[in-house]
């Protein structure tokens, strides 16, 4: 489709307007489905990131492409997932400390809301003592950790070590996903599951709930 190549091209340039421009006309024409759009600006954030390691971009350079995949996704968000009405569960999701990464989460946060998620977003560099206050106020299903350099590593087990101090590690399933994040690395420090996209996320989420929310099983909440 070449609106998504178009929109490819605005992304790596950090052309925000462009960008903006391009995803109302993918909306409006329907034509590209969700995992088209993301597959298409996941693949230009590479090659910024690609401009990155070689030199010929700079922190500046990346700043305005990411710049230009929030101001598209804010026109898209209302068309990319499909939404629907029952109540999914609670989950509080944020980047970790130290790490200011936040599109691959607002993209998983759209989706898990579109999907039924009752949703606190934390935001980006969050503490651990931040994520475990709010799991225990909102008394939460889910905590999904955003991390995606390889130095978060000890981030990471910081939040699993404040929620167990807590007593909370029993009751709620911890997810993480992230560029530069495996695998390996989450089944190294401990948590529940891992994800790389949102597909697998959504999928995984449900799994990890095993239709504690459904109509029946008794764990409604109304929300
Ligand atoms: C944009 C960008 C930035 C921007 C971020 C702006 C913003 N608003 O987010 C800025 C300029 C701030 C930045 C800064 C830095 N960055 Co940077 N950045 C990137 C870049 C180019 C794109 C990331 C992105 O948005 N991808 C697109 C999204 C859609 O993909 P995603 O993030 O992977 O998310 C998907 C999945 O991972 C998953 N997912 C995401 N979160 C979660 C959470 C859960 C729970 C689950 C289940 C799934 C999931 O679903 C998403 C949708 O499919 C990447 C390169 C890359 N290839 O990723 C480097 C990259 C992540 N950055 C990198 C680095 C090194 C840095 C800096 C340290 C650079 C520096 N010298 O200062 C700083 C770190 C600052 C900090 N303290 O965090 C490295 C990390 C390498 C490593 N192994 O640690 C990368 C990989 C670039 C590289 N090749 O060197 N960066």
């Amino acid at each position: 489709m070449a609106l998504l190549e178009d929109f490819r091209q605005a992304v790596i340039a950090g052309d925000a307007d462009g960008a903006a421009g391009i995803a109302a006309g993918i909306a409006s024409e329907g034509k590209a489905s969700a995992d088209e759009v993301i597959a298409s600006l996941s693949a230009a954030m590479e090659e910024v990131g690609g401009k990155y390691e070689t030199g010929e971009y700079f922190i500046p350079e990346m700043l305005r492409s990411a710049a230009a995949v929030e101001r598209a996704l804010q026109v898209l968000d209302p068309y990319l997932f499909e939404r629907r009405q029952e109540y999914a569960g609670v989950v509080v999701m944020g980047t970790v400390r130290g790490d200011i990464h936040n599109i691959g989460k607002d993209i998983i946060i759209s989706a898990l809301r579109a999907s039924g998620y009752e949703v606190h977003d934390l935001g980006v560099n969050v503490s651990a003592d931040k994520f475990v206050a709010r799991v225990k106020e909102v008394d939460a299903d889910l905590l999904l950790l955003s991390a995606f350099t390889t130095s978060t590593r000890q981030a990471l087990v910081d939040v699993l070590s404040a929620l167990e101090a807590a007593g909370l590690r029993d009751r709620v399933k911890v997810v993480s996903g992230g560029a530069a994040h495996s695998e390996e690395l989450a089944q190294e420090v401990g948590v529940d599951a891992f994800a790389s996209d949102v597909k697998g996320t959504l999928a995984i989420c449900r799994e990890l709930l095993g239709g504690k929310h459904l109509p029946g099983s008794g764990g409604e909440t109304g929300c």
